[in-house]
């Protein structure tokens, strides 16, 4: 089978056996390289299995979704709560047909392709999520991106009502992420709409949601409900809290430190022991695909 890119490997393809006979060399592998003090190699190991998808259950357990709480176990207690049908989004800015979509409309006419992803947090934890979505350059292409749009706003929800993370100041409401144009349409950014093979449960964001694999996992904004074309950098929710801790790229990059941690390691939840010090890849392992969209630019001033 000929892959356009590794992300593209679907489940099927990585069948139960492979997976547990590839982890237990690798952990026979990466015990000896700890003995001898030689950690470097499992970086390259690790590739052989690192897109074994996180358990379901920690996947939809330990979430960030402040809108229900900080606690990583708020989400899946409260996003119960929020309201998912109806769901519209106001699609608007510069393009051709703008307006405001139900989310069937949304939906309908887009291909929905399983894509296996690593998702990596700025806290420095990561999971290998199976997301079901469309490419969102499918979307903009259907509504007509204007000449001189350059980025793209997105919006979450923020229902008072229903979310009761909202009392709470820590950023400013709606919860609101970017992307330049290119990065919008790079055929690796999709919508998601679904998760190992289920529609999307409310704590990961249904109905439907960003993911970006190469960036931090915060640039991935959780139950959109607007999409705006705009000529000019917009301003995102984290990078308005502290544009020194959160740059509006926001790109996985082991050689910029966060100011207040190092970033060139991470724990895959639920990976055990072994899990726990992986070496983070540059643009999570994307760089093949995503690399040439930053030619020339300084990632640790445009971090
Ligand atoms: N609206 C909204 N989107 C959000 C967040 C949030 O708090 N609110 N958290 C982000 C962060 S920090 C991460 S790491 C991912 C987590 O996605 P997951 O819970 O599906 O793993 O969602 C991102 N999207
Ligand atoms: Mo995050």
């Amino acid at each position: 089978m000929a892959y356009r890119y590794r992300s593209d490997l679907t489940r099927d393809d990585v069948t139960p056996k492979d997976v547990y006979l590839n982890r237990r060399q690798i952990m026979a592998g990466a015990g000896a390289m700890m003995g001898a003090g030689l950690l470097t190699g499992e970086a390259r190991a690790q590739d052989a299995w690192d897109l074994t998808p996180t358990a379901y259950e920690d996947a939809t357990s330990y979430n960030n979704f402040y809108e229900f709480g900080t606690d990583k176990g708020d989400p899946a207690r409260n996003a119960r709560m929020m309201t998912t049908e109806p769901w519209s989004v106001v699609i608007d800015g510069m393009v051709d047909r703008p307006g405001t979509y139900s989310f069937e409309d949304v939906v309908a006419g887009m291909t929905i392709e399983e894509r296996i992803y690593r998702l990596r947090c700025v806290e420095r934890w990561s999971m290998v999520i199976p997301w079901n979505g469309f490419e969102l350059a499918d979307l903009l292409d259907r509504v007509g991106v204007q000449s001189g749009a350059r980025y793209v706003a997105f919006e979450t929800l923020a229902r008072p009502e229903e979310m009761p993370g909202l009392r709470v100041p820590i950023i400013e409401w709606p919860y609101r992420e970017g992307l330049r144009l290119d990065e919008a349409m790079h055929p690796l950014t999709i919508m998601a709409t679904g998760m190992y093979g289920e529609p999307l449960p409310n704590q990961n964001g249904a109905p439907i949601r960003l993911v970006v694999p190469w960036k931090y996992g915060y640039k991935s904004i959780k139950s959109i409900v607007r999409i705006t074309l705009t000529d000019e950098q917009p301003p995102t929710a984290w990078n308005t809290y502290s544009a020194r801790e959160y740059g509006f790229y926001s790109n996985v990059n082991p050689n910029r430190a966060h100011p207040r941690w190092s970033q060139e390691f991470e724990r895959r939840v639920g990976g055990g022991l072994f899990a726990r010090n992986i070496p983070t890849l540059m643009f999570n392992g994307y760089e093949e695909e995503v690399a040439a969209l930053y030619e020339g630019m300084d990632l640790i001033v445009n971090h």
